[in-house]
């Protein structure tokens, strides 16, 4: 698919998407083509693919055996500079903002860069900040963050005014994968409030509920991964998260 930054602007512009994350890393190649079919059919609007440890491992191939059972696209959501790879749809062009490494704020971006452009990937700016507590969290440990404070949602607020004020167009608030609690609806509302910021939110999205509140924030794109990660029937439990976005976003 082309253009896909577009494509999810406009089709967000109507109702919350759902994305699904495939962590490379816990799915082997030749269970993908199935669960990706499953994830489509149940109403999933796309698949993120990446992972903090190991992702990288065959990626390629991996990348492949979704692509060929599907038409949503394929967006890739990489940990470090070996979540990148031929074949997928898009990237998420991440800058790691609330990091106290400068790694992961611009040198994993300059190091990725030119791999990006000769394989013909697009890049969809995004700033990524991570929340309290972090540290407990594998993306939280692999990128030396400053975790946002659930509490001080001003703080996510700055750093998304100076992501848009950098020219950046998209923002994933993350809480980690498997975390406790989801990143709270009052600061999804203040950052759809005061910025253009397309919104990415993932992290502990276990159910309906959930998913509908940040709907209701002014999300644009909710992420589920370990949810589906542990379902026994991924089609039916796809097709029940995303009904439940459809609802949510008939009252806005
Ligand atoms: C992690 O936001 C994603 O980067 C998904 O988190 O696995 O908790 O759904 P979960």
């Amino acid at each position: 698919m082309k253009d896909v930054e577009r494509h999810l602007r406009e089709k967000s512009s109507e109702r919350t998407l759902l994305a699904t994350l495939v962590d490379p890393a816990n799915v082997s190649t030749s269970d993908l083509g199935r669960i990706a079919s499953d994830l489509e059919k149940g109403g999933a609007d796309l698949i993120l693919v990446g992972g903090s440890i190991a992702a990288g491992v065959d990626l390629e191939e991996k990348i492949l055996a979704i692509k060929s059972e599907i038409s949503i696209p394929v967006v890739l959501f990489p940990g470090n500079v070996d979540g990148v790879a031929p074949g997928a749809d898009a990237i998420l062009f991440m800058s790691l903002l609330n990091s106290g490494n400068p790694y992961w704020i611009i040198q994993v971006q300059a190091l990725a860069a030119p791999k990006i452009k000769k394989l013909g990937i697009e890049p969809i700016p995004t700033a990524y900040l991570i929340f309290e507590p972090g540290h407990t969290t594998a993306a939280g440990w692999v990128g030396w963050v400053n975790p946002i404070p659930r509490r001080k949602p001003q703080i996510a607020l700055a750093y998304a005014l100076a992501a848009e004020m950098l020219g950046i167009r998209w923002i994933y608030l993350e809480a980690g994968s498997g975390a406790e609690k989801p990143v709270p609806t009052e600061t999804i509302k203040l950052i759809s409030n005061f910025t253009d910021l397309g919104i990415i939110v993932g992290g502990g999205l276990r159910t309906q509920e959930q998913i509908s509140e940040r709907a209701k924030a002014g999300a644009n794109i909710v992420v589920i991964g370990t949810k589906i990660e542990e379902s026994k029937d991924i089609k039916s439990e796809i097709k029940a998260f995303s009904n439940a976005l459809k609802e949510a976003s008939k009252g806005l």
